[in-house]
């Protein structure tokens, strides 16, 4: 009884949800589809980033990376379509300080670990965009490892306040140009 009880007030809260989810906004309800890509250990789960304002000169590359191996691996750099180049970031706090810098030796995937690049931690930097990234399509791209080598992929391009919430609000859209821009260009973009 207690069981029956118990779905009966979840399935009433979901029917609740649901009828506001379709007031939330005319955006998409559908979940962002899972897509993955597999180079040998290496399993790349759901390349994405976020749709960019008009004129926006950067993007962010967000990867699950799960290495089954029993050999580490480094994601050592990668490929956007609509991007001049791609470079592997980490961004982390500093004092009160959200600072950001290209890992020159890569990221190590270690053996038999799983890495997330996702927004205020590591993450693949698109330079020189060529073209606003629009919500709901996908860009052709390719992650680079040491040992794996090339491996092509689909960025799924999402919302642009996709998962921002990580405690960063909008995450390198969010930061002080004098941190992300700043540091860009003199370095020698
Ligand atoms: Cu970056």
């Amino acid at each position: 009884m207690a069981q029956i009880s118990h779905a009966l007030l979840r399935s009433a809260l979901l029917v609740g949800l649901l009828t506001f989810l379709p007031a939330a906004s005319g955006m998409a309800i559908e979940p962002a589809a899972a897509h993955e890509f597999k180079a040998g250990s290496l399993t790349l789960v759901h390349p994405w980033t976020r749709a960019t304002a008009k004129g926006a000169e950067m993007g962010g590359g967000f990867v699950t990376i799960i290495n089954a191996g029993s050999e580490a691996d480094r994601l050592i750099g990668g490929s956007f379509a609509l991007a001049g180049r791609a470079e592997v970031h980490e961004m982390k706090m500093e004092g009160d300080v959200m600072k950001m810098r290209q890992l020159e030796g890569g990221l190590e995937i270690p053996a038999g670990a799983t890495v997330e690049l996702k927004p205020g931690s590591y993450h693949l930097m698109f330079m020189k965009l060529t073209a606003p990234l629009e919500a709901g399509t996908k860009v052709k791209g390719a992650l680079t490892f040491e040992k794996a080598g090339e491996v092509p992929v689909e960025f799924a391009v999402e919302s642009i306040n996709a998962k921002a919430g990580d405690h960063q609000p909008g995450g390198h859209d969010a930061m002080p140009m004098d941190g992300a821009d700043k540091m860009h260009k003199t370095n020698g973009g």
